[in-house]
Parts: structure tokens; C-alpha cells; sequence
């Protein structure tokens, strides 16, 4: 787990992310979309996109990365007792959207890389390890679902 000093290393980050949340879950998304193609192709609204400029221009993907953001960001504020909002996405994401641990591995990277960038000032090496533990922690619950739910992941 965390110690609550690294939660809150967590929680101040959130703080500067939380008031633009879909710019930051847009470039998230793209960049997930960018970095590792294969995952794009998971969704089926999203499949169609072939450019950048129609990835930026997509309000359908604004939309999502704020979604996205809002369902991590009520993860993260219970600090690891997150049983009751992390159940339903891992059910979404094993059962239906059949997501594996890789790709919430390269998004966890890819939201940790965005906001270092945008806040580089308030999100130093410490806040970054702070967040990769949360994101980790995060991640190994979903996989216990997933293993749960029969879905190797
Ligand atoms: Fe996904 N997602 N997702 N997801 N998702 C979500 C919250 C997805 C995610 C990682 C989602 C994904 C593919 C997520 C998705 C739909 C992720 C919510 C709240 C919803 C929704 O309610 O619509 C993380 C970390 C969080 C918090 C891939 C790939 C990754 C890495 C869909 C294909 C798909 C969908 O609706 O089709």
C-alpha cells in the first residue's frame, strides 16, 4: 500500500488535474491511441479515427477521456478502498471490453508521462512515484478481478 504521505502526493497532483480534466483525458487517450495502436482497436467508435488532427477534433474522444479520468479519479481519492467503484469497471473491462493488465499498464505510463508534462513544476520525481504506486495498486486489484471473473487479463 501507501503511506499517507504518498497518498496525498496523489491527491495534490489530482487537485491540478481536476479542474481540466477532459484536456488531460484527451491527450491521454490519443496518446494511448499513438503509442500502442492495438488498443484503439478495442473500440469500436474509436476504430475509425486514422489521424491525429481527426484524434484532436473528435469530441467523442474528449468526452471519453474525461470519463475515463472521472471513473480513475473516484479510484484514487479512496485511497485503496476502492472495492465498491473499481468492481464495475473491471467487470466492463474483463467481461464486455476484454481489456488486458498490459494496456491499463500502458495507460497508467502514458497518464503519469501527460501529467508530468502539464505540471511539471507541482509533479516531481516523488509525486511520480507516489502516482505509479497508486496506478500499480490500482492495476493488481483489477487483475485479481479479472482473475475472479475467469478473465486471464
Ligand atoms: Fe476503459 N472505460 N478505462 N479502457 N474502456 C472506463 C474507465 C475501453 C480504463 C482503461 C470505459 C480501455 C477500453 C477506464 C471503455 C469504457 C482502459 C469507463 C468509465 C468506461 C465507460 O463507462 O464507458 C481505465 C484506466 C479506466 C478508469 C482500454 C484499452 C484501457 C487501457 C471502452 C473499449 C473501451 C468502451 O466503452 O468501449
Amino acid at each position: 500500500g501507501l503511506t499517507e504521505q504518498e497518498w496525498q502526493k496523489v491527491m495534490d497532483i489530482w487537485d491540478k488535474v481536476e479542474p481540466d480534466l477532459s484536456l488531460h483525458g484527451q491527450e491521454v487517450i490519443i496518446r494511448m491511441f499513438q503509442n500502442h495502436p492495438e488498443t484503439q482497436e478495442r473500440f469500436v467508435k474509436f476504430k475509425n479515427l486514422k489521424t491525429l488532427d481527426e484524434m484532436k477534433n473528435s469530441e467523442e474522444v474528449k468526452k471519453h477521456g474525461t470519463t475515463v479520468l472521472s471513473a480513475l479519479g473516484k479510484i484514487l481519492k479512496q485511497k485503496g478502498s476502492h472495492e465498491a467503484e473499481l468492481a464495475p469497471l473491471a467487470q466492463t473491462h474483463a467481461n464486455k471490453h476484454k481489456i488486458p493488465v498490459k494496456y491499463l499498464e500502458f495507460i497508467s505510463e502514458i497518464i503519469i508521462g501527460v501529467f508530468a508534462e502539464k505540471h511539471s513544476a507541482e509533479f516531481g520525481a516523488d509525486g511520480q512515484e507516489a502516482m505509479r504506486k497508486a496506478l500499480e495498486l490500482f492495476r493488481n486489484d483489477m487483475a485479481s478481478k479479472y482473475k475472479e471473473l475467469g478473465f486471464q487479463g
